[in-house]
């Protein structure tokens, strides 16, 4: 750690509040070039801290830059992990108050909810699929709070790696017996196909995302709860969205989710 706790303390609140504000800020690595990876998951650790301390419910994580489409897109090359509490979840086919982002883009991604909890270090694909009870198509939100999206991966993940709004629907499916690699996505802005993909695209396996997130977290000594759900990360880059867009997402034999920004 090079920053000290009230410094740590300083830059949560600052971030937090961009986000509560929907205002954009400076990469925290301008003002601080020494930050290293313990001080930026403390920063994020501390930003859920403010958020349990004022009742908010922590319902889940998730992996970022897992796919090459999404290290292309922000200059970076490996991934990240944040938390998702239960305000950022919108109800499938619900709305999103854009005036309360600052610049929302959305990404098709595959989320897992646990039956059985899941613990690092030594977790593997098949220990993510048999504590898996279902998977279902999600659509991130993310809504990074660096000027024009800018950022390098300390900044991003103190600033809880983007994570803003997420939405969960379709036809929930057991892991166990589906081909996650080919299983193909497509994703509708306004009716018109934007993006497309396929599970491999995330580090060849979405369940691998989820592995190498239950290790990150098994390293610092938490476990994910059975319950949660994890967002396995963007399969494609992230596409803009504005007020009026509807956005769907379909996942091969899982059904779709939407959601529609007012
Ligand atoms: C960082 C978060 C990326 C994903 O699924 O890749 C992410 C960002 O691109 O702002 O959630
Ligand atoms: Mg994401």
């Amino acid at each position: 750690m090079k920053l000290d706790t009230k410094t740590i303390a300083g830059l949560a609140e600052h971030l937090e509040n961009c986000q509560l504000e929907a205002r954009d800020t400076l990469k925290i690595t301008e003002q601080h070039p020494e930050l290293d990876w313990d001080d930026a998951y403390a920063i994020q650790d501390e930003i859920l801290r403010r958020k349990l301390a004022r009742g908010g419910r922590l319902i889940g994580v998730k992996a970022g830059l897992t796919s090459h489409a999404k290290m292309k897109q922000m200059g970076v090359s490996t991934p990240v992990f944040g938390f998702v509490m239960e305000d950022y979840l919108v109800p499938d086919g619900g709305e999103v108050a854009t005036q309360a982002l600052i610049h929302p883009k959305v990404e098709p991604e595959l989320a897992f909810i646990l039956g059985k909890p899941l613990k690092g270090p030594g977790c593997h694909v098949g220990h993510v699929l048999a504590a898996t009870d279902y998977i279902l198509p999600g659509i991130e939100v993310i809504d990074s709070r660096y000027r024009d999206f800018k950022f390098d991966l300390k900044s991003v993940v103190a600033d809880n790696t983007s994570a803003a709004k997420f939405v969960i629907g379709g036809a929930p499916a057991s892991p166990v017996g589906i081909d996650l690699s080919t299983l193909g996505v497509v994703m509708e802005k306004n009716g018109e196909p934007v993006a497309f993909g396929a599970g491999a695209a995330v580090l060849g396996n979405p369940a691998t995302a989820v592995a190498m997130l239950a290790n990150h977290l098994g390293a610092r000594g938490q476990e994910i709860p059975a319950g949660a759900i994890i967002l396995s990360g963007g399969i494609t880059e992230a596409i803009a969205v504005a007020a009026g867009d509807t956005v769907t997402l379909r996942v091969h034999g899982l059904g779709s989710t939407s959601l529609r920004f007012n």
